[in-house]
């Protein structure tokens, strides 16, 4: 596979035109107009969810939220390659992974509002939460694809990290390991070209991708663009931890269209015609030209998507400004499982800290 990692693989031109691939086309055969049809819808309303949480936090209801926007296919792609029973590790930008996976948008930004810890049951959906540790979610997967294969479970299991997450130590414990155990696992790498302000080039001079080679890992890249061809490179991938061939590792060559989160701005270090090129390459515009070419959009189709996504996008706001409020003690909770000494100083400490304040607001009114 190490010869893929010049090439990305791409199944659909950015104009909407099919690729002459037969190795990666055999992958996605299956994948007939219904099931196009469904990944298009799948790409507008990640993008749908993910502008209603930019807006919230804009009017002040999450304290933060990293948009994934110009990543849709990436995530959509690899996600839809999972089967119910293989499992997720994502980071703090795989809003759509989560969503595909069948987590619930109306708790999707739970954790981004502050009132919540843990957003969802990981067992539920099988994806986990959102990992804030660049680089740790690597090191997770790893540890439980190996438990899984020794309770003999043959599924797989996939981490989700970007560019600048190959750089750090976890991420570098987890690829040699794998290898070594031969771990059923995938490491899927968005190439987003950014590290916050860090571009990809002063993150590596190599392709992401060879990074992984240098471990003996089988690697490609993939045009991250092409929600069906991450299906096909991650299906290709899944399946190979699932019989037993070991790891693999996915480089998506994607951008990050929007800021790295709600506090960056993106035009103090990088040009505006740069991000002009990648809109070009828009996943979802490149989605629907090859379903216009194939005589797949009809305004009864558009219609539907539209009332999924914003269906999606308003679940995602009632979810969010309808949360109630922790109560302030309740960061103490399931520090540990059971009592600790220290936690419970520290609550103690905290409330009366809290009780300082009592009969202030009403003084002041
Ligand atoms: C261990 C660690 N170091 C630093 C940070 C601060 N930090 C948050 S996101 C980020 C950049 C990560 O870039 P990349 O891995 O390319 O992912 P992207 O945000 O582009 O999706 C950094 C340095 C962190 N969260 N964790």
């Amino acid at each position: 596979m190490v010869d893929k990692i010049a090439y990305p693989v791409q199944l659909i031109q950015p104009d909407g035109r099919r690729v002459f691939r037969p190795d990666y086309t055999s992958l996605v055969r299956d994948i007939g107009p219904d099931q196009l049809r469904d990944l298009y819808e799948d790409l507008v309303a990640a993008r749908r969810m993910d502008v209603e949480a930019v807006a919230l936090q804009r009017q002040g209801e999450l304290g933060l939220w990293a948009p994934l926007l110009g990543q849709e296919a990436a995530q959509v792609g690899s996600a839809r390659a999972l089967r119910p029973d293989d499992y997720a590790f994502i980071s703090y930008r795989e809003h759509a992974v989560a969503y595909c996976r069948g987590v619930d948008p109306g708790v999707m930004t739970r954790m981004w509002r502050g009132c919540a810890h843990s957003a969802w049951d990981p067992s539920s959906v099988n994806v986990t939460n959102p990992a804030i540790v660049v680089g740790s979610q690597g090191l997770h997967a790893t540890g439980y694809a190996m438990g899984a294969h020794l309770d003999g479970a043959e599924i797989a299991t996939i981490a989700y990290f970007g560019d600048g997450a190959t750089s750090q130590g976890d991420l570098a414990e987890a690829l040699g390991f794998s290898m070594s155990f031969n771990a059923p696992v995938v490491f899927f790498c968005q190439n987003n070209q950014f590290a916050i302000s860090e571009p990809v080039h002063l993150q590596s001079p190599v392709p992401i991708a060879q990074r992984a080679a240098g471990y003996g890992m089988p690697a490609l890249r993939v045009d991250g663009n092409d929600v069906l061809a991450v299906l096909a490179v991650t299906r290709q991938a899944t399946q190979r931890a699932r019989e037993g061939s070991g790891p693999t590792f996915i480089e998506a060559v994607t951008y990050r269209m929007g800021p790295h989160t709600t506090s960056d701005d993106p035009t103090r270090y990088r040009a505006a015609a740069e991000t002009e090129i990648w809109k070009a390459r828009d996943p979802i515009d490149r989605m629907r030209r090859l379903l216009e070419r194939e005589g797949l959009l009809s305004d009864e189709f558009l219609a539907r998507v539209q009332a999924t996504a914003d269906a999606v996008a308003a679940r995602l706001r009632s979810g969010t400004v309808e949360a109630p409020d922790p109560a302030p003690l309740d960061l103490f909770d399931h520090v540990y499982s059971t009592d600790h000494p220290l936690i419970d100083e520290e609550r103690e400490q905290y409330a009366a800290y809290l009780a300082g304040f009592a009969g202030i607001e009403e003084a002041l009114s």
